[in-house]
């Protein structure tokens, strides 16, 4: 049985899986998704029927922004749960075809496999998606709009997905959504259209972050400056991973008298800078570093692991963990127990605190502290110094390094460029892509420290609201003419959306790496290249040398001293 798939930066040989998943997907999981994805498109079809009538469902929004999260790398690879999640999808697509029929109102792609494929069983279903997954579409310029258009798509469901466990819609992002997806099967549209769509899907990126910022700002409070903690107590811990806050709330209130203490791991690390989750005196630090570090880092944590979304690395046959994780959400995988929503929209996390509790404290792999909270708000409470400092020279460039980190050895460039950055420049940062130099000292420049940490990836919604305040107090016209870099690490889905947010936001000259996508054909990379001046990564050296210009030579600088 084959698969393919290359949704992510990890992609086998920089095309696409075949055999087997990079990330440990089988091609039945590659399959199933394939079918959820399809199921979504069909979904989505009758959905917009239905929206031009005035009818709109609350359920299937949920259930959209649920099946397109359980597709992004990493977050679910549990079959059986993702073919039900299918099956869910298929009863969804019957109920809002029967009422379009009722409306007798005209589906434009109802002739489509999305709005008619079906399957019984795994099996069928499996046999089923091998006709409908990315190489149904021939045409290689259409196939990577197309795709280019569903993993942004992903990455907005996400971000969705938190802001409504939050409370907070937009209707509009949402009917888009449903357009978008819709519009992935239609064979009437040309590159101009899909194009127009994918750019659309940046504007609506900007508002879904903004959406899911006002919700978590408004729950928890603004992000303040906080030092968090990478060593350890000698309590027993449950070790939180994920990006959702609200998970990490219920289990905070539930577990603070019960004599455990808390730890956020990879994406969940910014969540210390909230006034709403730092208040609880158990969540104690930060354990560990990115995602693709867990099977080491979960052996010597000892105790439980919450999963509340990607990225999950599947566990080695001889790990000693694998018991003791669970997932909720969107995320799953085979084996883990999963900690499902009650009646009334609470999740009860008992069963894992008492697990915590019969568990040894964590081994400690390190010690000290970083630095985060560095979100829009706290940024312009310290607009003032910023400013001065840009004004006197004192700091001359800010570089965004922002997204993803994954597990690739050439991702040291991203080590290297920051311990490499001229002394004057301070890095703007969000997403998982810090791991790899927010342990570094790079010192402060007069007080302000060399990296600033807005938060998870979402966050890069904070650096984005930066730049436009610079941009106003500095009097430019144009976001590009600030002294800032872009130099965006990505990995999965959620950075394609953080990216097409950029670009709606008119940032050109972005450097994306470590490699570009393989989903772009060289059609559509040419028109990103000329387009946005979008651009791959070459050595520190030469990056360096194109973005601060060529290093003092030692001479130079002697006689510069003299
Ligand atoms: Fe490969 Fe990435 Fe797809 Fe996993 S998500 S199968 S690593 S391209
Ligand atoms: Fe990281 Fe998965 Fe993307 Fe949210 S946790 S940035 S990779």
């Amino acid at each position: 049985m084959s698969m393919f798939c290359y949704q992510c930066q990890e992609a086998a040989h920089g095309t696409g899986c075949e055999i087997k998943g990079v990330c440990g997907k089988t091609p039945t999981t590659a399959a199933l998704q394939d079918a959820l994805v399809h199921a979504a498109r069909g979904v989505s079809i009758y959905a917009t029927a239905a929206r031009a009538h005035g009818e709109v469902s609350p359920k299937t929004a949920e259930w959209l922004r649920v099946a397109l999260f359980t597709t992004i790398t990493n977050a679910n690879f549990d079959d059986q749960a993702i073919f039900e999640r299918v099956v869910e999808g298929l009863s969804l697509r019957a109920e809002l075809q029967d009422r379009c029929e009722r409306m007798e109102t005209v589906v434009p792609l109802s002739h489509t496999d999305a709005a008619t494929f079906g399957a019984a069983s795994v099996e069928e279903m499996v046999s089923v998606a091998a006709r409908l997954g990315v190489k149904r579409t021939e045409n290689e310029d259409v196939r990577s709009l197309r795709e280019l258009l569903v993993y942004g798509l992903k990455g907005l469901a996400a971000y969705l997905h938190h802001a409504a466990e939050l409370g907070a819609f937009d209707a509009e992002v949402e009917a888009f959504l449903e357009r978008a997806l819709a519009a992935t099967v239609d064979d009437s549209l040309d590159g101009a259209a899909l194009t127009g769509l994918v750019l659309e899907a940046g504007q609506k990126a900007v508002t879904a972050m903004a959406l899911l910022d006002g919700a978590n700002t408004g729950r928890f409070g603004n992000p303040e400056i906080t030092k968090v903690k990478i060593g350890v107590g000698n309590r027993p811990g449950i070790l939180v991973s994920g990006h959702d806050l609200v998970d990490l709330e219920q289990l905070l209130e539930q577990s603070k008298d019960a004599g455990i203490d808390i730890y956020t791991h990879s994406e969940m690390l910014p969540a210390h800078s909230y006034p709403g989750l730092k208040k609880y005196a158990h969540l104690y630090g930060n354990y560990g570093n990115a995602w693709w570090q867990q099977n080491k880092e979960f052996e010597s944590f000892r105790g439980p692991v919450l999963f509340t979304t990607n990225c999950i690395v599947p566990p080695p046959k001889t790990a000693s963990y694998a018991d003791k994780v669970y997932t909720t959400g969107a995320a799953g995988f085979p084996g883990f127990r999963h900690v499902v929503k009650r009646a009334d929209g609470t999740k009860d996390f008992s069963e894992i605190i008492a697990l915590a509790k019969t568990c040894q404290a964590p081994l400690e792999i390190e010690q000290g502290e970083i630095l985060g909270g560095f979100a829009h708000d706290q940024i312009l409470k310290l607009a003032g110094p910023v400013v001065d400092a840009v004004k006197s020279g004192a700091v001359k460039k800010f570089v965004v390094m922002a997204g993803c980190d994954g597990r690739q050895k050439e991702r040291s460039y991203y080590t290297d460029y920051a311990s490499e950055l001229p002394s004057d420049a301070v890095i703007l940062t969000a997403g998982c892509a810090k791991y790899r130099y927010n342990k570094l000292s790079l010192g402060d420049i007069g007080g302000i420290p060399r990296v600033l940490d807005a938060g998870q990836c979402n966050d890069s919604y904070s650096l984005a609201v930066t730049a436009l305040k610079l941009k106003e107090v500095f009097g430019l016209s144009d976001i590009n003419d600030l002294p800032i870099e872009y130099n965006i690490a990505w990995y999965e889905q959620k950075a394609v959306i953080v990216l097409l947010a950029l670009l709606h936001l008119g940032v050109k000259n972005i450097r994306l790496g470590p490699t570009l996508p393989a989903f772009l054909s060289p059609g559509v990379a040419q028109v990103l290249v000329s387009t946005f001046g979008i651009k791959g990564i070459n050595s520190v050296g030469e990056d360096m040398a194109s973005s601060f210009g060529a290093p003092e030579s030692a001479v130079d600088e002697v006689e510069a001293q003299a």
